[in-house]
């Protein structure tokens, strides 16, 4: 009997922390000011106050969130476990308003207590536990799973530093430590009791028991407790409330007594340190990776704490072990996770003394894995070194789970050893290790790809071998996005109108938004549509003045390129095209030119030496066509810092034109394309990752379309690709490249973008040369379509009304259906203690 079943039947509910009338409202935050943060009214802080409006929202989430984890605790209830190393929620106080319903009622209730809603909303640190795309990803996934009111859990890290937040300095950037938690986190409830145990390091000792049982004993070198740490997850507008689980590493007690009795006080507290560094910082380089034993520790921690975690309460509620996978379906976010393979088996066979076969079986229909990224640099492998040192056990398991796989691939393809050697977990170059890819593979039973164009590739690249072997576990489901932080929460504006005219069920039926197609030729609808638009890019031009000093034309065309910065996603072929402008202008002054506004943002991983670069290109181009009289109002080039969910929220609605221009067949998916899309921006793009979905969605004369396509670039490669050919026969590629060589855009220093300009001339791995003439001539076709505002707003509401199937809930309908085989369970409020029976 675990603690939280004996909550007693019917707990007398205050309501000061359940009431929502503007009056309770007041007092309840009156109250929590004073009494959870210890201030008096005069006293406090503005982050005080927010922290006081967010415990009196947590208190309103608090009945729901109680009744749900109780009911998905059920033995009957299968459950959703999403095992992530990222999760970018965003900030959680506008969100969990907007879901309760609250909003509107707790803007007012603060403003009659003299304060402002937008003010305190502000105070608020976002979690940065996530890189990009694949932690944001999580999150409206879980936002999803919530709304649907299917019973999950995510189980993350509890970084203590996330993401570095990001200045811009001399037009470098700059890395600052996150401390998110500085001033307190009211989302979040540590769970001491609720407490496990991780082992590192050390040997195995193989014995025979009693009973002639082989059994395996690993002794470590080192054992770290891992504390939970619990954010209520709220479904919109439903009583469920998931939980998102982070663990935080320590040093356990006994494990420093121990140090203590040999009078080492300071080595005890090395080994404290030691422990809590664990989950210290999120390593910042999302694409690639490194054989960091640090970074192996915290995945092999959080997957150890969560399956231990797992089989506690299963247990508790009197689950049986050969049950688990019907309890419990295993969703692995990329290889980060998928030492989990192992650590189940671990647990069943060593721990729990299941037979391997059954344990193997059991694992098979736990775990599913998603691959988000086909990038060679980005697939992790772990060096046999390094395992056999940290997780000796593991090493042993995975060896054998190889052995007998071999075995099958031998008896179905007998006589090739190429075959074995292909499909074998273990690499032999360039030197041992684990293809963890690989491994997931092996122990999942169903494996997904998160784009349509992705899936394919997957199956005929990373994982071809594998999917020769078994087709049947191979599916696609692309990425989607919530709508309601996307649209809802950042984007009021368009929101309101939407719902004044086909009503309110597009938030959780995103397809409904199609009833807004007969209205794209309503004159009158699309004078509204731009004057939102219009607002959209008045608010984003005020941030950027007060972020930049940069001032704005809100006539002119706001072309966005917002996400990682990267070579794949080629923000230096969207410079090029920047150059190629300011040439003709200055060539000739008086050209008619559409105006732009160029918007980037984005974080660069420190150690990414030519990403830096080319945000220092950005910059340093802004810098000069900025201030250029010549060019005045026509083009604006900004580079907005600290790009993240809060800072990203209001640029999405302002966005005339998304910027999608990643080398064809490199980016898996994307998520931002279908933020701005929703949105009715218009797309430029290649005909990569979810793109080219979109692009069907909303009709291909809605979407501008350029570039080479995958099969073209592999063709251009085989054929041995020459890029300084490009230069040749483009004189305007010749000339934007020259300025850059030449010094022009970095005061006369020839150096600066050298490594940039040689990469493109040499080897150009991202085949910018290739693309420019297309990508400049889509976008001319960009510019003229621009200067027909009617048309251009057309298309503007078509993207919007065609994009419904890019929401996170159609993702997720299918990962339910497709993967998991879970079922929506309503949570029941009242009385309490009838959702138990
Ligand atoms: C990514 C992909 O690069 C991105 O295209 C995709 O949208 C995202 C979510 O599936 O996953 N893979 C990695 S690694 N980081 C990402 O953002």
């Amino acid at each position: 009997m675990t603690a939280s079943s004996q909550i007693p039947p019917a707990i007398q509910i205050e309501d000061d922390r359940t009431g929502v009338t503007i009056p309770t409202l007041r007092r309840a935050l009156a109250d929590n000011l004073y009494y959870v943060l210890g201030k008096p009214p005069d006293g406090a802080t503005l982050n005080d106050y927010y922290l006081a409006l967010a415990y009196t929202v947590r208190d309103r989430l608090m009945q729901r969130w109680m009744a749900s984890t109780h009911t998905h605790r059920l033995p009957t209830i299968k459950q959703v476990i999403y095992l992530s190393a990222e999760y970018l929620p965003g900030p959680h106080l506008g969100n969990n308003l907007m879901n309760l319903g609250l909003y509107e009622t707790v803007q007012q209730a603060v403003a009659e207590s003299g304060l402002d809603l937008a003010t305190l909303l502000a105070c608020e640190e976002e979690p940065g536990l996530g890189n990009g795309g694949l932690g944001r990803l999580a999150a409206c996934f879980m936002d999803s799973l919530a709304t649907l009111e299917i019973p999950a859990i995510g189980y993350g890290i509890r970084y203590e530093f996330g993401i570095f937040d990001q200045e811009i300095r001399e037009g470098w950037q700059a890395e600052i430590t996150d401390k998110w938690l500085q001033s307190g986190n009211p989302w979040e409830i540590a769970r001491p009791e609720d407490a496990v145990f991780v082992k590192l390091g050390g040997h195995t000792e193989a014995s025979t028991d009693e009973t002639g049982c082989y059994q395996v004993r690993w002794i470590p070198h080192q054992t770290v407790k891992g504390i939970p740490y619990d954010t209520p997850i709220p479904g919109y507008r439903v009583n469920t409330v998931n939980t998102l689980r982070l663990w935080k590493a320590e040093a356990p007690e006994s494990f420093d007594l121990s140090v203590f009795n040999h009078g080492d006080y300071y080595g005890a507290v090395d080994q404290k340190v030691i422990s809590e560094n664990l989950t210290k910082v999120l390593y910042p380089n999302d694409e690639p990776i490194q054989g960091k034993q640090l970074r192996l520790k915290q995945q092999y921690f959080f997957v150890s704490c969560a399956l231990q975690d797992l089989i506690r309460t299963h247990l508790a509620q009197g689950g049986r072990l050969e049950r688990f996978h019907e309890k419990f379906a295993v969703q692995l976010n990329d290889t980060h996770p998928a030492i989990a393979i192992p650590e189940l088996m671990r647990l069943l066979v060593d721990d729990h003394h299941v037979p391997w076969d059954l344990a193997w079986t059991i694992t098979q229909q736990t775990f599913a894995y998603t691959n988000h990224t086909l990038l060679p640099e980005a697939l992790e492998v772990w060096s046999l070194d390094l395992l056999g040192q940290l997780l000796p056990r593991h090493l042993e398991i995975i060896m054998e789970i190889n052995r007998r796989f071999l075995e099958d691939v031998r008896l179905k393809f007998p006589d090739n050893g190429e075959k074995m050697g292909q499909l074998s977990l273990i690499a032999d170059q360039p030197f041992r290790s684990v293809r963890m890819a690989y491994l997931a593979s092996v122990g999942s039973h169903a494996i997904n790809g998160v784009a349509a164009l992705h899936s394919q590739l997957l199956q005929k690249t990373v994982l071809r071998g594998f999917y020769d072997l078994w087709p049947e576990k191979f599916l696609n489901i692309t990425n989607g996005v919530t709508p309601r932080r996307w649209m809802l929460l950042s984007n009021p504006r368009l929101a309101q109108l939407i719902t004044r005219r086909i009503g309110d069920r597009w938030i959780i039926h995103l397809q409904d938004l199609r009833d807004l197609e007969p209205l794209a030729e309503d004159p009158e609808f699309r004078a509204a549509w731009r004057s939102v638009k219009q607002a959209n890019k008045q608010a984003l031009a005020q941030r950027i003045l007060e972020r930049t000093g940069i001032q704005v034309n809100v006539e002119s065309l706001f072309d966005v390129q917002v996400k990682r910065i990267h070579e794949y996603k080629r923000q230096h072929l969207n410079v090029l095209h920047i150059i190629t402008l300011y040439n003709r202008l200055k060539q000739n002054p008086s050209l008619d030119l559409v105006p732009r506004t160029f918007i980037f943002a984005g974080k660069a991983a420190p150690g990414y030496v030519q990403a830096k670069l080319i945000i220092r290109l950005i910059t340093a181009v802004g810098e000069v066509i900025n201030r250029d009289p010549a060019v005045g109002d026509r083009l604006k080039v900004v580079f907005l810092p600290d790009y993240n969910v809060t800072n990203g929220q209001p640029i999405y609605p302002a966005a005339d034109l998304s910027e999608q221009i990643s080398t064809a067949g490199k980016e898996a998916s994307g998520t931002g394309n279908m933020k701005f899309a929703l949105n009715g921006a218009l797309t430029i793009g290649t005909l990569d990752g979810a793109n080219i979905e979109i692009r069907e969605a909303v009709g291909s004369e809605n979407f501008f379309h350029f570039g080479h396509k995958v099969e073209e670039l592999s063709q251009l490669r085989s054929q041995g690709y020459d890029p300084r050919r490009y230069c040749d026969h483009s004189p305007e590629l010749n000339r934007a490249i020259h300025r850059l060589e030449s010094g022009f855009f970095a005061q006369g220093n020839r150096d600066l973008f050298r490594p940039l300009v040689q990469s493109l001339l040499n080897d150009d791995p991202y085949f910018l040369m290739a693309d420019y003439l297309s990508y400049l001539n889509c976008q001319e076709q960009v510019s003229q379509a621009f200067l027909n505002e009617a048309t251009w707003i057309r298309r503007s509401i078509l993207n919007t009304a065609r994009m419904g199937e890019f929401s996170s809930d159609r993702s997720i309908r299918e990962y339910a259906h497709q993967v998991w085989q879970v079922q929506s369970v309503p949570i029941n409020l009242q009385p309490y203690s009838q959702s138990e029976a």
